[in-house]
């Protein structure tokens, strides 16, 4: 296991389109592995292949949702007593994903990009999709994805495009979003 490092805009790889996979491998298992390091390092709910510089299509997702109800759980697992407060983790891994029946409505959320760092921004897309890929087996399943789930895996799939979430803002707003990442790299 290991974090690899993420691609930022400018960095043209992020244009690539990215392969289909076609080796399910301990190499693919081993990419699963190191991306999901990564984005939980981050940390992010989801990152596609492209971000970590290989150009094959895949991504991994995890809402990671806090859970309201979750009660603080007592552990002593240090030697000290202290609580956790537990998170549900869902890992999600998408090999060779497709789009099919995007809904005509649409929902717009507030996206953000480990790729497009401190920028936020509203991006509208179908509000609910049915999503077919493949999983680390290689067998295909389908699945209707609504709310963040739906959104989340059109940004990703977007990113095996090579198309970012400033993209799908009016060139005035992507000009802003740029300058400001400028402004702030420049600052740090
Ligand atoms: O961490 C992320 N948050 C997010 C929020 C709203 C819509 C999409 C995303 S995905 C993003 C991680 C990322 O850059 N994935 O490509
Ligand atoms: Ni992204």
């Amino acid at each position: 296991m290991a974090i690899r490092q993420i691609l930022e805009v400018p960095d043209p790889r992020l244009k690539t389109v990215s392969e289909p996979v076609t080796a399910f491998d301990d190499e693919l298992k081993e990419l699963v592995s190191d991306m999901f390091e990564t984005m939980y390092a981050a940390p992010g709910i989801g990152l596609a292949a492209i971000q970590v510089g290989v150009p094959k299509r895949v991504l991994v997702i995890d809402l990671q949702p806090e859970d309201e109800e979750a009660e603080p759980e007592p552990c002593n697992h240090d030697g000290h007593d202290h609580v956790h407060y537990p998170t549900k983790n869902e890992p999600r891994v998408f090999v060779n994903p497709e789009i099919l029946d995007p809904a005509e409505e649409l929902a717009s959320y507030q996206e953000g990009c480990l790729s497009v760092p401190e920028i936020f921004a509203d991006v509208d897309r179908p509000a609910t999709c049915r999503v077919r890929y493949q999983d680390l087996e290689g067998e295909t399943h389908e699945e209707d994805m609504d709310g963040l789930m739906a959104t989340c895996i059109q940004h990703e799939m977007d990113h095996l495009e090579g198309i970012l979430f400033i993209d799908h803002l009016s060139r005035l707003k992507r000009n802003m979003a740029l300058k400001k990442l400028k402004k702030m790299r420049e600052a740090a």
